[in-house]
C-alpha cells in the first residue's frame, strides 16, 4: 500500500474540453501578416472544403474522413494546388495535440477559421479517423472553375446537395483569394476578405463584370471604386443596414452615393442646432480609392442560371439568411462519409472573442 498509485489505463478518450483546447490553438495561429491577407483562415476553410468535397453518395467514397490528402496522387491533384501552405499550418497544431487524427483536425479548422473571421456557428462531431494512400479518390471530383451551372449541378449532385446549398456554400467565395501560381486565377472576389460577408453575392448581383484582358485563364473582373471608405463610421449607415461590418463591407454605387449626400448636408448645416448631424471627429477608417475585384466563371453562372439566381438575390439581401444556410449547408460537407459512432455528441466552440 505504499507504491505509487497504479497508473491509469485504457485509451485517452478526449472530451469536448481537449477539442475547445485544439479550437483555441487554431484561433491562434490564423494570423500572419506576412502571409496573403493577413490571415490564414481562408486557406483552412479551403483545405476542410477540398477534404470534403470529393464525396460521392453512390460508391460512398471519399469525404473528410481519412484526410488522404496528406499522400500523393491526391495532393498533386490540380484542385488542391497551394493547400499545402494550410496543411504545414497545422502541423504543430497536431504536434501539440497529437491525439486528434488529421481528418479531424483540418475540419475543426475550417470550422475554426469560419467562425474566428465573424461567420456562424458551424456544429462539429469527432470521430473522422485517417486512411491511408489506398483511399485517395480519383482526380476530377472537385468543380472546376472555368465551367459553369451544369458542371456544379454534376458535381455538387454527386455530393448530394441541391441548388440553394450550392449557391450557400459558393458564398464562401467572400473570403480569400485566388493566387496564380496556384489556381492560375488572380485576385479577391470582395473587399473584405478575411471576414464572412455576404458581400460576394451583392457583388455578383450589383457590379457590372468584364472579362480580364490577360493572358491568364479566363476570369471577370470589375474595377470598384470605394469612395464610401471615407465616410466616418458614425454617418456611415445609409440604408438600414447597420450591421457592424459596415464600413468594412462592401457598399453599392447607390449606397456610396447616398453616404456622400448625407456628408454635403451635414457640412451645409453646420449652423442647425441639430447637434445629431455633426460630422465625425473620428477619421476615416480605410484609404478611398478603387480596387479590383473578380469572379470565376463558375461564380458567374450563378446569376446567369435563373434557379441559382434567386438564390443569390435571397442572400444578397438577407445575411442572416445566408448565415443561417451556409452553417447548415457547410456541416452537411464537413460530414459527408464520415461514420460517426452512435450517439456522438454535437458540440459547438466558443469564437475566441467571446471568451
Ligand atoms: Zn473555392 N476556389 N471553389 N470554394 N475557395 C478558390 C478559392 C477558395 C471553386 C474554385 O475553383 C476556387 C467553394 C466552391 C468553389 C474557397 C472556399 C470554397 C479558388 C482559388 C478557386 C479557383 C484557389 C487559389 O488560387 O488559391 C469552384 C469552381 C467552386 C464551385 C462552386 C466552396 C463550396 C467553398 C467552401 C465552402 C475559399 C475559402 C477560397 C480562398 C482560398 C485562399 O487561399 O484564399
Amino acid at each position: 500500500q505504499f507504491g505509487f498509485p497504479a497508473p491509469k489505463t485504457g485509451p485517452f478518450v478526449p472530451t469536448k474540453e481537449d477539442y475547445q483546447k485544439v479550437y483555441t490553438a487554431i484561433a491562434d495561429i490564423l494570423e500572419d501578416n506576412d502571409y496573403d491577407d493577413g490571415s490564414y483562415g481562408p486557406v483552412l476553410v479551403r483545405l476542410a472544403w477540398h477534404a470534403s468535397g470529393t464525396y460521392d453518395k453512390d460508391t460512398k467514397t471519399g469525404g473528410s474522413n481519412g484526410a488522404t490528402m496528406r499522400f500523393s496522387p491526391e495532393s498533386d491533384h490540380g484542385a488542391n494546388a497551394g493547400l499545402k501552405a494550410a496543411r504545414d499550418r497545422l502541423e504543430p497544431i497536431k504536434a501539440q495535440f497529437p491525439w486528434i487524427t488529421y481528418s479531424d483536425l483540418w475540419i475543426l479548422a475550417g470550422v475554426c477559421a469560419i467562425q474566428e473571421m465573424g461567420g456562424p456557428t458551424i456544429p462539429f462531431r469527432a470521430g473522422r479517423q485517417d486512411r491511408d494512400v489506398s483511399a485517395c479518390t480519383p482526380d476530377g471530383r472537385l468543380p472546376d472553375a472555368s465551367k459553369v451551372q451544369d458542371h456544379l449541378r454534376a458535381i455538387f449532385g454527386r455530393m448530394g446537395f441541391s441548388d440553394q446549398e450550392i449557391v450557400a456554400l459558393t458564398g464562401a467565395h467572400a473570403l480569400g483569394r485566388c493566387h496564380t501560381d496556384r489556381s492560375g486565377y488572380d485576385g479577391p472576389w470582395t473587399f473584405s476578405p478575411t471576414m464572412l460577408t455576404n458581400d460576394f453575392f451583392q457583388l455578383l448581383l450589383k457590379e457590372k463584370w468584364q472579362w480580364k484582358k490577360w493572358n491568364g485563364p479566363a476570369q471577370y473582373e470589375v474595377c470598384v471604386f470605394y469612395l464610401f471608405s471615407l465616410i466616418p463610421p458614425d454617418l456611415a449607415s445609409p440604408s438600414s443596414s447597420s450591421d457592424s461590418t459596415s464600413v468594412v463591407g462592401y457598399k453599392s454605387w447607390e449606397d456610396n452615393l447616398a453616404a456622400w449626400y448625407m456628408l454635403l448636408q451635414t457640412h451645409n448645416s453646420t449652423d442647425d442646432a441639430n447637434t445629431a448631424n455633426t460630422p465625425s471627429s473620428s477619421p476615416p477608417t480605410q484609404d478611398a480609392g478603387s480596387k479590383k475585384l473578380m469572379m470565376l466563371p463558375a461564380d458567374m453562372s450563378l446569376v446567369k442560371d435563373k434557379n441559382f439566381r434567386k438564390h443569390v438575390e435571397l442572400y444578397a439581401k438577407d445575411q442572416d439568411k445566408f448565415f443561417e444556410d451556409f452553417s447548415k449547408a457547410v456541416t452537411k460537407l464537413f460530414e459527408l462519409g464520415v461514420p460517426f459512432k452512435e450517439g456522438t455528441e454535437t458540440w459547438t466552440f466558443k469564437p475566441s472573442t467571446e471568451e
